[in-house]
């Protein structure tokens, strides 16, 4: 089948979802058309049957805003046309599901009915989609998809809670590649950073806001008070620098090395002994499963999708958001418990096999077969 992918570039979670779908599809014989505003920083090499398009938006000076979303349904009316894809798959519904549906009629006009997957992957529902200015045309392009995912049966719920939708939604959860994850294990450099009796302790994120990463130091000072420990923070964006002053504050900032943002976070989450995700809210959670998938276990907030993820008691701990004491208490226990470490290193890495790209991509082409044959118009 010839796919159009939507996603943004970034290293946000739905990107790094779009990116490892297209790949895995373009692997299972498919031809994959990136579509966004710049190469997708996961896609590493363009060959026959990946492709990239870039969206291009003339600035004119009447604009204040440029209309993205114009160019963006433009050039996917001319990629359908050209190179004949027989599918759009957009992630994130802001304003990818809203200008695909604008491609999707301008396409009717020429006869061509092509059918629209939207995937629904958290802030576009639940922090920026329900904020009123933007509810009514999201609303409008979930309803009109003719085939709408979300990344957890959390997601759909809010979805359903906050929104007029009326259509079914699939629930199809964000995965990992478990080979890839297995080979970096075989070469780990664990004593880079950090010494035989220090614990690693890694937090992957944006840096936003929603990620909480003032409670991460918080919770590692905590740590670093009763036993030798190092903090690898992994990512980049607004809350970096209060993280980073806040370490110099609590007098921890020689423990905690901030490696910005990086395309081999599996290196660095193969020797973690613990992944610390305590976001305000999560609708699914990839970075909890890329620690576990690396036989980290994680403490991580109750909210949104995690606790599909994260199993309390199994493959690491919840707790309540902000709950920084709960998080150390239950931090520090675990990493002075060497078996009950090794059982739940083991029970964290079982359990993410089970959301394997093997597994998972299959349930998107028997989405794309149904979206087929149930076209809305
Ligand atoms: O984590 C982010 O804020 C980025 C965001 C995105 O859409 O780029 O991630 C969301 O999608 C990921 C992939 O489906 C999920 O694993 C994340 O949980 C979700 N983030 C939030 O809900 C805050």
């Amino acid at each position: 089948m010839k796919i159009a992918i939507v996603c943004y570039p970034t290293y946000g979670g739905s990107g790094v979802v779009a990116t490892e779908l297209g790949v895995a599809l373009a692997s299972h014989g498919h031809e994959v058309h990136f579509v966004s505003y710049k190469q997708p920083v996961r896609l590493e090499s363009l060959t026959t049957s990946i492709h990239f398009h870039e969206v291009h938006v003339p600035k004119y000076p009447l604009f204040h805003y440029q209309p993205y979303e114009l160019a963006l349904s433009s050039l996917l009316v001319e990629l359908v046309k050209t190179h004949q894809i027989e599918l759009l798959h957009v992630h994130y519904a802001i304003p990818h599901a809203y200008a695909a549906y604008m491609a999707k009629q301008m396409l009717l006009e020429s006869g061509i009915d092509i059918p629209l997957v939207t995937t629904l992957h958290g802030s576009d529902i639940t922090l920026v989609g329900n904020h009123p200015f933007y509810k009514p045309a999201v609303t409008f392009s979930i309803n009109n998809s003719d085939i709408v995912t979300s990344v957890s049966k959390n997601l759909k719920s809010d979805t359903f809670s906050f929104f007029d939708v009326h259509k079914e939604i699939h629930v199809v959860p964000n995965f990992i590649n478990v080979a890839s994850y297995d080979k970096i294990r075989v070469n780990c450099e664990r004593s880079v950073v950090a010494k035989d009796n220090e614990m690693i302790v890694s937090h992957v994120s944006n840096f936003r806001p929603v990620k909480r990463v003032l409670d991460v130091v918080a919770v590692f000072a905590r740590i670093r008070d009763k036993l030798p420990a190092k903090l690898m923070m992994v990512g980049d964006g607004p809350d970096r620098m209060a993280a980073e002053a806040r370490c110099h504050e609590l007098g921890i900032a020689e423990d905690v090395v901030f490696f910005g943002k990086t395309n081999e976070v599996n290196k660095i989450l193969c020797f973690s002994d613990l992944l610390l995700l305590p976001s305000q809210t999560e609708s699914f959670g990839l970075a909890a499963l890329e620690g576990m998938v690396a036989a980290t276990p994680v403490i991580s907030s109750n909210t949104g999708g995690l606790p599909e993820v994260n199993i309390h008691g199994k493959t690491g701990f919840l707790t309540a958001v902000g709950d920084v004491s709960s998080m150390a208490e239950y931090a520090v226990g675990l990493l002075s418990n060497k078996e009950e470490l090794i059982q739940m290193k083991q029970a964290a890495y079982q359990h993410a096999c089970t959301f394997d790209v093997a597994r998972i991509v299959p349930l998107y082409e028997s989405i794309y077969e149904l979206a087929l044959k149930t076209k809305v118009s």
